[in-house]
């Protein structure tokens, strides 16, 4: 496209790598955005490594043996975010209402830096007040024993340690609800469901040693450039021996193009760049069930060839009817399934899907990875299920160097589940907490978060307490949702920095600041470290060292003490106090009510690359009903579940590589050539031909499920972009107007933000 004056956005191919220079760049503008002094930059150094704090941006996991500086660009983002001397003080709720902060854009509410201050919201001036934290407990407490345990929400955003979420997830129990919803229901709950149906466990199979392992790699609907950086360099090493990486993904995303390793003094010198993907398909948005089920039919067709030649056989005939269930009628379906259908909605050429069927045909041990791009949808737990069942056909569970690979959004999402943080009382070990802290769990489902949405937005749902995130932004229906916020009785948000659902207040509204999982924790018995769990199921310590935002931050088990002893009648098994002195004593708690995860906790927490917790799939124990692993046979080909009509378009939702979730680090997304705006719609040429529109225009989208709503995004300038025909791309969390809280994957009910239904109007 053409260039624009400096100030205008400018929308122009980026012809790197990633990582390389364009990353170090980055970083240099950074530091200075967030005021970050140069001694600050050896809380870098000390990042990842067994002794230092664990990235509070992704959840890749760590490598035991370190590289010298063990960071992306990312995670130095993330990193400069929270250690920024920035400060949103007192003074500054003083300067301006909530009215007029909802006025404002994401990225500037945040970029006034740290949370200083406890805060009350006064209605009678529209401003938050300092208050004292004594204070703030005590009316939290005195509000929340006013209203019945179904209507409390106790949300939380996936980066609070293990420790913290023990405390919450007790806390909700105690006080008789598991109104748990968090993060997770908005990412791979899909995985956390599917998996555990198929295989068993609701986690991947894989460690990072079967990079070294594995013959190929396929990869679906993952941004590994901007979300998850550190996973390039495994993919580097394996490409490197030779490995095919095929990749499924609407947009040409350019980390999985080509990388130059930032930390290589040779390749940054000679500009020497790694081809990740050997083969890229753009297959259309929720179109990976139709493109699995073409390697599928492949695979039976070769099957069957191979038998009447008395060739070696294709699928793995011992592992299945030893190790399967449900094969028979999987085999139908796909035996069934038509090609001019599977060609339709993929949007990919059978010759193409040969291709990648072959490189899956001849590898011995498979890993599929995959991210939001096959959770997202309607048929998100369906595209999962998929994955498995491909896997199950060569036997790939249960051996070296193959297994389904979900990459994990937020640092501890996955450990956040594994103690507790859930609405599903099969996942918790109920009678475990019963007899160690002597209350009656509920045994009742708890509310998830699409269904905490229906009740803020219902009126059922009358407090709701957030452990981090930005649940307001980060969920579907935008408008209905921040109007519900005002009937709430109760609103409490712990959090590091001001965002947008703070500027929502209920009846009784707090904004209490915390540490950040970088700064120094002190407590009665000295400096405490915390825990957390990666994609691979490894748990590693983490010590914060780095000088606190204020002095007034109290940590979040602190917190969580302070609201729980305030609300929670006394019990004397729980001694809240004694946890919050001494976190070593929480992690003795952990392990006793999960002995078979957490052995020798406190002394195991800081081996390096982390203590792995076991996964029994791996060992090809099927922890499920049958025994056996699953197949499952798809209800269809298409996962968007909606019909395809005339001027509809399947909307992606989309992060920038300036981004983490809703917060907003700034304006360019350089992989994909966008500088100095968010206001994006990425579209293929052809449909911009045939909508009469061109390059640069501005538009606007409408919802599209037809349910009578109106749901309007405006001011999107038209991107050509390499994306199928038919389907678009826009930013999240901008984007989230447009989506409906019922437009949601079927069992698992995460938001769809992969597919959603929208018109363009101009
Ligand atoms: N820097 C940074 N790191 C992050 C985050 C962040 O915001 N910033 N967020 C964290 C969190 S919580 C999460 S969950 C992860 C998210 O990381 P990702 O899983 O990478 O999530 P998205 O950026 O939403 O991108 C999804 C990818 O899927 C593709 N896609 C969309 N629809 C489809 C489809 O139907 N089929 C296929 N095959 N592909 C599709 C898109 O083109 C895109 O490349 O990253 C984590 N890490
Ligand atoms: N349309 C669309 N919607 C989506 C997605 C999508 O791809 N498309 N992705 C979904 C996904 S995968 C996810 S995970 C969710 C994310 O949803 P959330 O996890 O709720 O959102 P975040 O943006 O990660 O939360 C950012 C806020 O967390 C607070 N915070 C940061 N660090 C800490 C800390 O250490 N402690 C505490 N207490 N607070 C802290 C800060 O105040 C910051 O403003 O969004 C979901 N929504
Ligand atoms: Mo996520």
């Amino acid at each position: 496209m053409t260039k624009q004056k400096s100030d205008e956005p400018d929308l122009t191919p980026f012809g790197g790598p990633a990582g390389g220079w364009g990353s170090v760049r980055s970083l240099a503008e950074i530091l200075p955005r967030e005021r970050i002094p140069p001694e600050a930059l050896r809380e870098l150094v000390r990042q990842n490594k067994p002794d230092g704090f664990q990235c509070v941006s992704c959840a890749w996991p760590k490598p035991a043996h370190n590289h010298p500086v063990e960071f992306c660009e990312e995670g130095a983002k993330a990193t400069a975010w929270e250690l920024t001397t920035l400060r949103t003080k007192p003074e500054f709720f003083e300067k301006h209402t909530l009215t007029e902060l909802r006025t404002w854009r994401d990225y500037d509410l945040e970029q006034h830096g740290r949370l200083t201050h406890p805060l009350r919201y006064d209605a009678a001036t529209d401003k938050y007040v300092v208050v004292d934290w004594d204070e703030a407990f005590r009316e939290i407490g005195a509000e929340l024993k006013q209203i019945a345990p179904p209507s409390v929400v106790f949300y939380s955003s996936g980066r609070a340690s293990l420790e913290a979420s023990y405390m919450y997830g007790l806390m909700a129990r105690m006080f008789g609800n598991q109104n748990l919803p968090d993060s997770s229901n908005m990412c791979h709950e899909s995985t956390s469901v599917g998996l555990k149906a198929a295989i068993g466990v609701p986690v991947g199979t894989t460690q990072l040693k079967d990079f070294e392992l594995c013959d190929a790699i396929f990869f679906f609907g993952q941004n590994v450039g901007s979300n998850a950086p550190r996973m390039l360099h495994d993919l580097r090493s394996a490409r490197k021996r030779g490995i095919e990486i095929v990749t499924f993904n609407p947009l040409r995303e350019r980390g999985l193009e080509r990388f130059t390793d930032p930390q290589n003094p040779f390749e940054m010198a000679t500009l020497r760049e790694t081809n990740i993907s050997t083969q890229y398909h753009q297959v259309r948005a929720g179109g990976d069930i139709a493109a699995m089920m073409a390697i599928a039919k492949f695979l039976v067709e070769w099957d069957d060839e191979a038998k009447t030649q008395g060739k070696d056989l294709v699928l793995d005939h011992a592992f299945i009817e030893q190790h399967t269930s449900g094969f028979d009628d999987f085999i139908t379906f796909v035996r069934a399934a038509d090609w001019d259908a599977i060609v339709q909605e993929s949007g990919l050429s059978k010759a193409e899907l040969e291709v990648s069927a072959r490189i899956y045909a001849k590898s011995k041990a498979v890993m599929i990875i995959y991210g939001m791009g096959l959770t997202q949808h309607v048929k998100g737990v369906e595209n999962v299920r998929m994955v498995v069942n491909l896997l199950l056909m060569r036997g790939n569970i249960g051996k070296p160097g193959a297994g389904p690979t979900p990459v994990r959004g937020h640092s501890n999402v996955q450990g956040q589940r594994t103690v507790g943080i859930t609405e599903k009382t099969e996942l918790v070990p109920v009678d475990k907490l019963a007899e160690q802290y002597g209350f009656s769990p509920p045994r009742e489902k708890g509310l998830d978060t699409v269904e905490s949405c229906r009740g803020v937005i219902d009126g059922s749902v009358k407090a709701f307490i957030a452990l981090g995130g930005n649940f307001l932004r980060a969920v579907p229906e935008t408008e209905a949702m921040e109007a519900a916020w005002f009937n709430l009785r109760v609103s409490v948000q712990i959090a590091t920095k001001l965002n947008r659902n703070h500027l929502f207040p209920g009846a009784v509204t707090y904004l209490l600041p915390c540490l950040g999982r970088i700064e120094s924790d002190i407590q009665a018995s000295g400096a405490q470290a915390i825990s957390v769990e990666d994609s691979t199921s490894c748990i590693h310590g983490s010590k914060g060292k780095a000088r606190p935002a204020s002095t007034h931050l109290l940590s979040e088990p602190a917190i969580i003490a302070g609201i729980a002893k305030q609300t929670l009648p006394h019990n004397p098994k729980v001694d809240w106090d004694r946890w919050v002195a001494d976190y070593s004593t929480i992690r003795d708690a952990i392990e006793e009510t999960y002995p078979a995860v957490f052995p020798d906790f406190n002394k195991r927490m800081f081996q390096p690359g982390g203590f792995w917790k076991g996964n029994k799939a791996s060992e090809r124990i099927w922890l499920t009903k049958s025994g056996k692993a699953e197949f499952l046979t798809p209800t269809g080909l298409s996962a968007t579940g909606f019909d395809d009509a005339d001027g509809r378009y399947r909307l992606m939702t989309l992060r920038s590589n300036d981004q983490f979730n809703t917060t907003i680090y700034g304006y360019h997304d350089r992989f994909r050539g966008v500088k100095g705006t968010r206001d994006v719609l990425f579209m293929n040429s052809a449909d911009i031909a045939r909508d009469g529109l061109h390059e640069g225009q501005i538009v606007a989208l409408e919802s599209d499920v037809g349910d009578g709503i109106t749901r309007v995004r405006e001011g999107l300038i038209v991107m050509p972009y390499s994306i199928p025909e038919g389907c678009l791309g826009a930013y999240y969390p901008e984007c989230n107007v447009l989506m409906s809280v019922e437009h949601f994957a079927e069992e698992s009910h995460v938001p769809a933000a992969k597919s959603v239904p929208v018109r363009i109007r101009v």
